[in-house]
């Protein structure tokens, strides 16, 4: 029998990971889903923490699916997930409490409390990363402050992806796309920041080996192979940073392109080939983080998929083609909410906040699930259009297309509605860019595929996408300039 080449990818998002098989066939990129679980936020006693030893208990159980499958041999593993997360972890090798999730409110304030002692303007330029609570630099210093006991014991601080490849191969690593989110990473050197260290009371020695992606990490360890059944398989550091990897996975054929990875968070940006630091970056909060082969992604967090997946999580998790189509029946424009606005970040009852949003702007409130659907889409295209038309300024390329990737990609209406409000072709798919990344970086690694430009090629050709062209333009210009009076003092 020959055996396939099979790349695993373990993808944790913030709502759902999943592990899939990666394979390259004649046909191009074969991807084959092996487990899929919840991810879930736990709250208890005032804070939210993830579980870090599910996950783990997921994986190992994905692994031990593979190993068992006929004709599979696994070339190795990559993980990749959310950003900015971390894990601290003691003398002894031992995590010192479950990680606290960026959700946490913890962080509400932490910013501007860091910037009283180094000023917001240093923090930028060094690391070009815009300023959002929950980024690992403002979550440390929040830990510091409060004197938070696994901070005080910590040896070693593990970022998400980093930390779950240390219990697969007993090797600490800090790979680089993922420690870009975390704000600590000067956009320059591509190294951690020495005077952002210093602040928090860290050296260079409170992290694992710097890695980028490709290098290998390790292998599995003993037990693993006992528990999985695989031999010492290699782990790769992929992007670890999930947005990393599926930016890595986008069908693009040239470079003049926007991209919007749809998931929890909507991504959108461009690929740079050095960081873009300026003012008016600066002033709209834009994002350099750092990406494959040497690339930046100029990008900026909306609020996505979250704002659903939290009514959803109150509808008995009623399935998205039903959502969507009663969405569709609503009348148009009702009401609009602005996506990023605080009220949305981790409210008890999202249904709510939305209402409270809607009648605290004097619009119209949505009453059936419907009209909330739609307040969320159409809401969304339009804030997509105000960061497109940021991006535009400040992209060194022009951009002719925005692809949508990731699960939201799977979304005709809203893909329709945001090429109505782009006013460029919008290009849906692939919808496991995730996983795909995080597939192709091993690929790379192991001298199976040359370089991201010919892999982006390949899933062009070997995955179905759909284009949606602009309609209906008269009605979502004046929409549109709705929105911005809505959102007027929010960058
Ligand atoms: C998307 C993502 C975003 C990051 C957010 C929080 O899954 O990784 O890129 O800003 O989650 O970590």
């Amino acid at each position: 029998i020959t055996m396939k080449q099979c790349f695993f990818a373990v993808d944790l998002g913030a709502t759902s990971g999943r592990t899939i098989l990666g394979t390259f066939t004649s046909n191009g990129l074969e991807m084959e889903e092996v487990n899929r679980f919840p991810n879930r936020l736990i709250e208890t006693g005032g804070h939210f923490y993830w579980d870090i030893y599910e996950l783990y208990r997921h994986i190992i159980e994905g692994l031990k699916k593979a190993a068992r499958m006929e004709d599979v041999e696994i070339t190795s593993i990559g993980i990749d997930t959310w950003g900015v997360d971390f894990v601290c972890v003691g003398r002894d090798g031992a995590f010192l409490r479950l990680p606290y999730s960026y959700r946490d409110p913890h962080t509400a304030g932490g910013p501007d409390a860091f910037f009283t002692r180094v000023p917001r303007k240093s923090v930028y330029e060094w690391t070009g990363i815009q300023v959002m609570n929950f980024n690992s630099l403002f979550q440390m210093d929040t830990l510091r402050r409060n004197h938070d006991s696994a901070w005080e014991a910590a040896d070693k601080l593990l970022f998400m992806p980093d930390a779950l490849s240390y219990m697969l191969t007993g090797e600490m690593v800090t790979e680089y796309t993922i420690a870009s989110t975390a704000q600590l990473v000067n956009a320059r050197t591509r190294r951690l920041e020495d005077s952002l260290l210093r602040e928090l009371g860290l050296t260079q020695a409170h992290f694992g080996r710097f890695v980028y992606p490709g290098e290998k990490v390790g292998v599995l360890t003993p037990e693993v192979q006992r528990m999985t059944g695989l031999g010492a398989v290699p782990v790769i550091a992929v992007a670890g940073h999930d947005t990393a990897s599926a930016v890595a996975a986008v069908p693009a054929m040239n470079r003049n392109f926007a991209y919007l990875s749809s998931g929890t968070w909507s991504l959108m940006g461009v690929e740079a080939d050095v960081p873009v630091i300026n003012k008016e970056t600066e002033n709209l909060n834009f994002t350099n983080e750092g990406g494959v082969e040497n690339t930046i992604r100029l990008l900026k967090n909306i609020c996505g998929m979250w704002l659903l997946e939290r009514c959803r999580a109150s509808w008995e998790e009623t399935s998205y083609p039903e959502l969507i189509a009663e969405a569709n029946a609503c009348e148009p424009f009702r009401s609009l909410i602005n996506p990023d606005d605080p009220l949305f970040a981790n409210p008890s009852d999202m249904e709510q906040a939305i209402k409270t949003y809607c009648s605290d702007h004097r619009q119209s409130i949505p009453g059936t699930r419907g009209q909330i659907v739609r307040c969320i889409f159409e809401s969304l295209a339009l804030r997509y259009r105000q960061v497109l038309d940021n991006l535009r300024s400040l992209s060194p390329r022009p951009i002719e297309a925005l692809h949508v990737i990731g699960g939201g990609s799977r979304n005709d209406l809203l893909n329709q509605w945001t090429a109505n409000a782009v006013g460029i072709p919008v290009i849906a798919g692939p919808s496991e860019a995730t996983g795909i990344g995080n597939v192709m970086i091993q690929a790379l690694a192991a001298g199976t595929a040359k370089d991201i430009a010919s892999m982006r090629q390949l899933i062009n050709r070997s995955i179905p996408l759909k284009t949606f062209l602009p309609e209906d333009a008269e009605v979502w210009d004046a929409a549109y300039l709705h929105f911005k009076q809505l959102t007027a003092n929010n960058s």
